[in-house]
């Protein structure tokens, strides 16, 4: 088990997959300083346990993240973190913005789902470079498997790299994958509260992006209310507000990207 989140021990039953290549899975970049190194120590009671293994785990991803940082520097590589509740659009933002960027930007995409190449496929017919990750019964990805993922990528220099992260608004937000800006997305049918439900992912972000605003007139979604909940939550947070499928409001988002890259 991960015990900082409770997920499956993210090094089990991790894959990484190309569309239409082989498998392969994951070794321990820091062993023998693995996630069980806690359970070794005596404790007087299970809470400190349980504090002691979620440092180490937590310190250990942050080593690799930093170690992420330094390769994608050196390739001068942007990266984004997308993190969501399932289904609040990521994928489709993703092929809506790559069928506009592709021209003028290098991109490659890491996919994380626990199963499936679904996304990865819908990625690939893009004709940008992609790998997913399933992560099993984990519930993020962590910065261990984005590095193997960069790896089998082959990241090309000055080149954009859009990180997909596991459906959640829990877990992704305890997890550096050593990405330079952490995109949080809410979409209109989850409801306007969901800050103030899941504070850390809205605290740990950079940006937020309210999707399918088509949506608006059929649901009770405040869009005033849900940037006023996040900015309390964050109040350096930059909003985009738009609709992947209908192509409002994505140019100011693919402007800020260009930017970011132009002004890194
Ligand atoms: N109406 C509407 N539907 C959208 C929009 N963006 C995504 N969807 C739909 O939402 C569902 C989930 O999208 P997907 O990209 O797979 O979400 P993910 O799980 O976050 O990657 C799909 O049926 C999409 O077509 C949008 O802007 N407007
Ligand atoms: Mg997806």
């Amino acid at each position: 088990m991960c015990a900082t989140c409770g997920c499956g021990q993210p090094e089990n039953g991790t894959k990484i997959l190309i569309p239409g290549e082989t498998t392969f899975s994951l070794r321990n970049e820091l062993e023998p300083h693995s996630y069980h190194h806690a359970h070794e120590h005596h404790h007087d009671d299970n809470s400190s346990i349980q504090i002691d293994i979620e440092r180490n785990v937590l310190h250990e991803n942050n080593l690799l993240a930093q170690r992420n940082r330094g390769f994608l520097e050196a390739l001068n590589v942007f990266a984004i973190n997308l993190v969501s509740s399932p289904g609040s659009g990521k994928t489709t933002l993703l092929e809506e913005s790559i069928k506009l960027l592709k021209s003028e930007l290098e991109l490659a995409i890491i996919e994380g789902d626990q199963q499936s190449m679904n996304d990865a496929n819908r990625i690939a017919a893009t004709g940008v470079p992609v790998v997913q990750v399933n992560t099993g019964k984990g519930c993020h990805l962590d910065a261990h498997m984005v590095l193997h993922a960069m790896k089998k990528l082959e990241l090309k220099q000055n080149s954009l790299l859009f990180i997909e992260n596991v459906g959640n608004l829990v877990c992704p937000a305890m997890f550096d994958l050593g990405e330079n800006k952490r995109v949080v997305i809410i979409s209109v049918t989850e409801g306007d509260d969901k800050p103030l439900k899941y504070p850390y992912m809205f605290d740990s972000s950079q940006v937020c992006i309210i999707n399918k605003i088509d949506l608006l007139p059929y649901v009770n979604f405040n869009v005033e209310k849900a940037r006023e909940y996040a900015l309390k939550i964050n109040h350096h947070l930059q909003f985009f507000e738009l609709s992947a499928t209908t192509g409002e409001g994505m140019k100011p988002w693919l402007d800020w990207l260009k930017n970011q890259i132009n002004g890194k």
